[in-house]
């Protein structure tokens, strides 16, 4: 049987240069003849990925519950195209995933509060139980002096320090889960150049795009 496509997520906390990763990793994957392309989460084009859009510029309020559903529905709208991509061969490169779905809502606080979750972690996960699975995930861990000192930071809703710190805590625990499930997550150092993100990418990758023997796995398969 040929082999299927890769798919591998690029995620980490704002501005830590995921977007500028995903499409220096997919001119890479171009220029070695790899079949691949590149998506990402939020999809802000289709319907639902308009409220989202709103919501994230702050033009619109919604329940907490509401939009961290409407992030996964995102997700699922596009989970028979990923799979049917990943069959095909081609590699896919997912700029954000539904590990920031559960990161970003599982770090909200009660409004007064700075420590009692707002949405149980568990609550956050299960939505997203039963997406394809990565098979690489690649976290790029900002501190928040390089994440302000990058352009355009503090523009969107969860764009604040004190926002910031607590996604990245929750990111620790979902790696930690990820790894102990199986999966592979890995933390780079992205306070570091455009260069060296790029070649530790790669360096985690290079395998991979060769093509993967074994079936897509379920994203949160204890669930
Ligand atoms: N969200 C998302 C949820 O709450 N739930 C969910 O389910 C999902 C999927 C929007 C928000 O939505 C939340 C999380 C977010 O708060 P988005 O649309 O991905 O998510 O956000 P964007 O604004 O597009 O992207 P980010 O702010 O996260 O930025 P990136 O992609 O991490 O960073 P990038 O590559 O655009 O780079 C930012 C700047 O830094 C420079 C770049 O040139 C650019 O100017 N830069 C570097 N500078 C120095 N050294 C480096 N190594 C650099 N790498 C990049
Ligand atoms: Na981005």
């Amino acid at each position: 049987m040929p082999k299927r496509g890769a798919f591998i997520v690029i995620e980490g906390l704002d501005r830590s240069g995921k977007s500028t990763q995903a499409a220096a990793l997919l001119r890479r994957l171009q220029d070695a003849q790899v079949s691949a392309k590149l998506i990402k989460f939020p999809d802000r084009t289709t319907p639902i990925g308009k409220m989202i859009d709103a919501y994230l510029r702050s033009e619109s309020e919604l329940d907490d519950r509401a939009i961290h559903l409407l992030f996964s529905a995102n997700r699922w709208e596009l989970a028979s195209s990923i799979e049917a991509t990943l069959r095909s061969g081609e590699t896919i490169i997912c700029d954000r995933y539904a590990f920031s779905g559960l990161a970003f809502s599982a770090s909200k606080v009660r409004p007064g509060s700075q420590s009692y979750p707002l949405l149980d972690y568990d609550w956050c996960r299960t939505p997203d139980a039963g997406l394809p699975a990565p098979d690489l995930t690649l976290f790029l861990d900002v501190s928040t002096d390089a994440a302000k000192a990058r352009g355009g930071y503090g523009e969107e809703r969860y764009e604040r320090e004190d926002v910031q710190r607590r996604v990245r805590d929750v990111f620790v625990r979902i790696g930690d889960q990820v790894e102990a499930g199986g999966g592979r997550w890995e933390v780079v150092d992205a306070d570091e150049s455009e260069e060296a993100v790029r070649d530790v990418i790669w360096d985690a990758a290079k395998d991979l795009v060769k093509g993967v023997d074994a079936p897509i796995e379920k994203l949160w398969d204890d669930k």
